[in-house]
């Protein structure tokens, strides 16, 4: 609204100006000042402050020892790494390379699905571009470092309050030599719902070209026809499909004969038909057994050419028994995460396979030494994000009862406790399960892992059985995403859905069986451009865009936020969560070069309306805000 200058001059935005243009309106070059930077800045510590974050306990900022970061050569050429091959020898080439390895291979996710799993996602930018380049230079015979996708994005812009994009190219340019690795959900590409086609391309295209190199697409009800359009986005992309098939269930349990060998070895087959140039194994929660793991590997070894990587959460303790199973039978890449944020509900640890596979042929070729130092890094990053913690102190085998995905599963507690189930969360657990088995036992990874919870949050908070569901189900008013489910909204499920259930739950509504992005009209990106440029009075970037066409309330919300108190994510990760102690002094970097000194003075009584005076010096010099106080 303050922007009057030049761009948004009517004959600049319609393309007739010229050289004389700049002399005839030379106000026009008066850009506004960055001038407020520095209270917008103090007006969020000061408000966080006095009011704490969203999601954490409100405490008085904790005084955190700095993490260590591994010290690098900055200096020395980075080594060379697989992006080198990818980049070399494209798609096909990085394929054969993988398939003449004898080590097994590794994929780091601590930069994406171990803190998505064990800290609900919270690990920030800022503490990321730490630790990027010592990753880099410390372990480049990775095979990849997810880092992106699957929750991060939403969040990101949701509750960190930084641009996901930036993320992704701020890493980028310090770890120039592995492949970065992202988790895409196909049709519903970083999201909960079903794009339209042109979106997930769009998006896909967007995501290769800021620095993502494999893809790991699910869908996820396992549905291959979901999942055909986003495979055929990445191999136009010139990136690597590594198109998954998402575990559940138990292969050796013939009582649970709906999702056995034969399940698997089919799909997998359609994948490599699909396109795949890896075939990836998604055990979203931990329920692939070690025994399992080799006969499910032997047999997919079988089955397909391209090279097999495995994804697993360690939340019954048994994961790295799994993984060793997993290479005996020849698996090529499994996912593991650096020791201090591994386990439990996140990847097993990097550290722990390295030991157990020590005298092996197919020990991995990583410097432990390179691990530990990461790890103590990790250690110390890990204390500020204590608030987002799941609680969880011990493996736990009841997964394999409840089979809820370790990525889910410090989410779905929080969302017990918003919604006051906080102390019935054993419950909330079981009906988890009892709900899996009412829809007649489904894959459950996001999004129908969130339909799942949504039902279980449901019938709990309301002391429905399934029986109720049967009985009485025509008065209930369930949850939109469960209706959406029955809907067909994210797919089919295997062996389609309980008849009799989708009709209590649908009243009368629709249900689709085709491929809900071929009913979805295709956004028009130029009038999106458009709406948005009017919305932000400002140019809209192509990441504006496509994260406004996934996420258009996150996406204002974020833009108003940054409008109101400017960019947050160059403040330390103690200071974002819990503002300032008093008489504490910090340094922010504003941009490169440009460094703020900050002061918390005092903080004035809380006045009759509803706020405080808080008094800061910045830079020494005396400036006060005024902050609502929440309480
Ligand atoms: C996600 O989709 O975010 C997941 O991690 C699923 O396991
Ligand atoms: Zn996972």
């Amino acid at each position: 609204a303050f922007l009057k200058n030049v761009v948004r001059h009517s004959k600049f935005l319609s393309g007739e100006y010229d050289t004389s243009f700049i002399d005839s309106t030379p106000e026009l070059f008066v850009f506004p000042k960055s001038k407020d930077r520095g209270t917008k800045m103090l007006k969020y510590i000061g408000t966080t402050t006095v009011n704490g974050f969203e999601g954490l306990k409100k405490q008085k900022k904790p005084a955190f020892e700095p993490p260590q970061i591994p010290k690098v050569k900055h200096s020395e050429p980075m080594p060379e790494g697989t992006k080198q091959i990818l980049d070399r020898e494209g798609a096909d080439g990085l394929v054969n390379w993988v398939k003449q390895q004898q080590q097994v291979l590794l994929t780091d996710t601590t930069f994406r699905d171990a803190h998505q799993s064990l800290l609900a996602t919270r690990v920030r930018t800022h503490d990321l571009k730490q630790i990027a380049e010592p990753t880099a230079r410390l372990l480049p015979n990775l095979f990849s470092v997810e880092m992106w996708g699957g929750a991060t994005f939403d969040v990101a812009m949701r509750f960190l309050k930084e641009n996901p994009w930036e993320r992704l190219m701020i890493l980028r340019e310090k770890m120039p030599n592995v492949l970065f690795q992202m988790l895409l959900r196909a049709s519903n590409a970083v999201g909960y719902k079903n794009y339209p086609d042109n979106v997930i391309k769009e998006f896909v295209t967007q995501s290769a070209e800021a620095g993502i190199d494999v893809f790991r697409i699910f869908d996820s009800l396992n549905w291959v026809k979901g999942m055909t359009l986003a495979i055929d986005a990445v191999r136009q992309s010139g990136k690597i499909a590594e198109a998954s098939v998402c575990y559940t269930g138990d292969i050796l349990d013939p009582k649970r004969d709906k999702y056995d060998l034969n399940y698997y070895r089919n799909m997998a087959k359609e994948l490599e038909k699909a396109g795949a140039h890896i075939l990836g194994i998604k055990d979203m929660a931990g329920l692939l057994k070690p025994q399992a793991a080799y006969e499910l590997i032997s047999a997919l070894k079988e089955t397909v050419d391209i090279p097999i990587h495995l994804h697993t959460h360690d939340t019954s303790g048994n994961g790295i028994y799994t993984y060793a199973k997993a290479v005996e039978a020849g698996v090529d890449i499994v996912d593991v995460a650096v020791s201090s944020m591994a386990g439990l509900t996140s990847q097993p640890s990097a550290n722990s396979l390295y030991y157990a596979l020590d005298h092996s042929e197919r020990k991995p070729d990583v410097n432990i030494r390179a691990l530990d130092r990461l790890s103590q890094f990790w250690e110390g990053t890990r204390n500020y994000y204590e608030g987002f913690e799941s609680g969880m102190r011990a493996p736990n085998a009841e997964v394999y009862q409840h089979e809820m995905p370790g990525g889910q599963y410090s989410n779905l507690r929080q969302q017990a406790k918003a919604v006051g189930l906080g102390d019935r969360w054993g419950e909330v657990k079981r009906m988890y399960r009892r709900v899996n088995d009412l829809f007649g036992d489904i894959v459950k990874v996001t999004p129908s892992s969130k339909v799942v919870g949504d039902m279980a949050l449901y019938m709990v908070q309301n002391d429905l059985t399934e029986d109720d569901i049967y009985e009485q189900g025509e008065k209930l008013d369930f949850p939109n995403s469960v209706v959406e489910f029955f809907q067909g909204y994210l797919g089919q499920p295997y062996q389609g859905f309980p008849q009799e259930l989708q009709r209590i739950i649908l009243k009368g509504r629709e249900a689709i069986t085709v491929r809900p992005g071929e009913r979805l009209e295709p956004v028009d990106f130029d009038q999106l451009k458009e709406t948005l440029y009017h919305k932000l009075n400002r140019q809209v970037t192509s990441h504006d865009l496509i994260s406004y066409a996934l996420y258009p309330d996150v996406f204002l919300d974020f833009e108003a936020f940054k409008e109101e108190y400017g960019d947050v994510s160059v403040l330390d990760t103690p200071t974002l969560f819990y503002g300032m102690r008093l008489g504490e002094e910090i340094e922010v970097e504003i941009e490169q070069g440009k460094t703020l000194i900050v002061k918390l003075v005092s903080i004035g009584e809380a006045q009759s309306d509803g706020t405080r005076v808080v008094y800061f010096e910045l830079n020494g010099q005396p400036r006060e805000v005024i902050v609502p106080d929440h309480s």
